[in-house]
């Protein structure tokens, strides 16, 4: 027996077993998903979307599976070296525990969540995407990105968004103790609620994405993926897909890419 193991030549064994070939094959592609969420803004563990989503990752546990998230996971965050935010804490530890199964994550930041310093990356092996990437899922060229940059002629956001990214504005912050700047955040984020409440009720995903695709689609992506919007949308065009994630607020939706293929989901 230890013979024939030892002198098997593999090509030629699966050559000879095509239709266990097949069923190995369709079983490991079958089973590797990827999944893509966005918004969640999550703000205290008792809350009842915080409560869902880290239903949602527990249903992931032990899955072949990645997982992407398209920003504004958390009401806001930003990374001190050796310090979280407490009301945070379960859902990273619902992140590690999926990091210590395997599980790829990936986290492009949003407009609430940046910085996201030395815990995503070495305490959650997390891949950290600042603006966009185009990644290669499934044989597929993925553009992915929260989506606050859509709006190309928004330049006084877009100088902001630069403004608080840059690595002395950065280490200003972290010079700030984290009990202040979670007040000042919540204070922040408190009012930018209310104001775009009312604009968001205008936001059209079909409208705001297909020019934005277009131009995507003319750099060589097949897909593209956006949060930012809170409304799920999904088309899949001559050029390509097209999705808008829709939100953990009211939505609780998310993109899975399963062979290549695209599919938008509720939970
Ligand atoms: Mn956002």
């Amino acid at each position: 027996m230890l013979d024939f193991l030892v002198n098997v030549n593999p090509v030629r064994f699966f050559q000879k077993f095509p239709l266990l070939t097949f069923a190995l094959r369709s079983f490991y592609s079958a089973t590797m998903k990827h999944y893509f969420l966005s918004d969640a803004h999550l703000l205290h563990p008792n809350d009842a979307n915080y409560r869902k989503f880290i239903e949602f990752l527990k249903h992931l546990e032990n899955k072949p599976c990645s997982v992407y998230f398209l920003g504004d996971i958390f009401h806001f965050w930003v990374g001190y070296r050796h310090c979280v935010f407490s009301a945070y804490v379960p859902v990273l530890q619902q992140l590690l525990q999926l990091h210590n199964q395997g599980i790829e994550l990936c986290f492009v930041e949003g407009n609430h969540d940046f910085n996201m310093g030395e815990y995503f990356r070495d305490v959650l092996g997390c891949r950290v995407i600042e603006k966009s990437a185009g990644l290669k899922i499934d044989g597929r060229k993925v553009f992915v990105a929260h989506g606050d940059l859509i709006d190309e002629k928004d330049r006084f956001y877009h100088r902001w968004r630069d403004f608080v990214r840059n690595p002395l504005c950065a280490w200003l912050m972290r010079r700030i103790h984290p009990d202040r700047i979670w007040r000042i955040a919540l204070w922040a984020a408190h009012q930018s609620r209310r104001r775009r409440k009312g604009r968001e009720a205008s936001w059209d995903p079909e409208t705001i994405l297909t020019r934005h695709a277009s131009l995507r689609f003319a750099e060589g992506h097949d897909a593209v993926i956006t949060g930012h919007i809170h409304k799920p949308w999904h088309k899949e065009t001559e050029q390509g897909t097209i999705i808008s994630l829709g939100d953990w607020i009211n939505h609780f939706t998310y993109a899975v890419c399963e062979d290549g293929n695209f599919s938008l989901e509720s939970f």
